[in-house]
């Protein structure tokens, strides 16, 4: 029996804690629909997340959940892969989580290419403590710790993936919530480490520092952010550094953690994706 994505969801919790405006919902409903489509039995999948607005996510499903502390989500998602090879694993993590605290955790995840889904949805700032600059806030950003802009560039949270070794990346917004759900349904049929990126709004902290309040200013702003892989390539330089690159932008076949350790310790796991 195929599931409602009402179903994959604690109801009754709603409306839900983040802010007006911000783009964490958006994520919860276009995961809750992907598993509607996947067609998945609830124990079926694990939620495990870190600590942060985003990281709160797990609070909203009806699926088994670990909730962990700061940037370590990944180690937590591990480990339960690798007892549980037949569940499928998601890891919800903010861009501090992900990529700052825990960027150790995540380029060394994707180095392994274990198979676990990430969901980094990424506001650009710590939006859970009082939206202090993260590795990912774009350079002259203003922030509460950066009020004349921060000086550093912002980590390409996609590249760092694909680089240390992927097997999938994407990319999308919270504006485009359609492309948002088919991107989560492709990156959990990927076997291997595969990674959604979410540009996400914080009209609270980032859009209010930036220019970017009311709230649907920092929705159109993101409509214009993220632009579709093809087009994004066609870009003058001095505008590709302003944008970012949309939709599938890794998709290979490297061999999973699970497998190469089943060939070269010649065992026979249980369950998994893995055979
Ligand atoms: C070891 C540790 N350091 C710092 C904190 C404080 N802290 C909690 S959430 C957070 C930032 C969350 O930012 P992000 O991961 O980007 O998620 P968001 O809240 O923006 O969704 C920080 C610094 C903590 N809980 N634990």
């Amino acid at each position: 029996m195929t599931l409602a994505y009402q179903d994959y969801l604690k109801m009754d919790k709603l409306p839900h804690m983040w802010c007006s405006g911000c783009g964490d919902g958006i994520v919860v409903r276009a995961i809750a629909e992907a598993l509607t489509e996947l067609n998945l039995e609830k124990d079926k999948v694990v939620i495990a997340t870190g600590i942060g607005c985003w990281g709160k996510a797990d609070d909203y499903f009806t699926t088994h959940a670990f909730h962990g502390t700061h940037g370590r989500a990944l180690p937590y998602a591990t480990g339960i892969k690798l007892a549980n090879p037949d569940v499928h694993v998601l890891v919800l993590m903010g861009d501090g989580d992900a990529a700052t605290i825990g960027g150790n955790h995540f380029i060394h995840a994707a180095r392994r290419n274990i198979d676990l889904t990430a969901i980094v949805v990424n506001n650009f700032n710590y939006g859970m403590t009082g939206g202090q600059y993260s590795a990912t806030t774009p350079l002259a950003a203003r922030t509460s710790t950066s009020p004349k802009g921060v000086p550093e560039p912002g980590f390409d949270v996609s590249n760092l993936a694909e680089a240390a070794g992927a097997n999938f990346v994407a990319r999308t917004t919270a504006y485009h919530a359609v492309n948002m759900r088919k991107l989560i349904v492709q990156a959990m049929t990927k076997k291997g480490f595969s990674l959604v990126e979410v540009l996400s709004s914080c009209p609270t902290y980032f859009g209010r520092y930036n220019g970017y309040s009311p709230a649907v200013n920092m929705m159109k702003y993101l409509r214009e952010l993220g632009v579709p892989k093809a087009k994004y390539e066609q870009l003058p330089e001095k505008e590709k550094e302003e944008h970012f690159p949309t939709g599938v932008l890794t998709d290979k076949d490297r061999e999973d953690f699970l497998t190469i350790y089943k060939r070269l310790n010649n065992v026979k796991m249980r369950g998994g994706t893995n055979g």
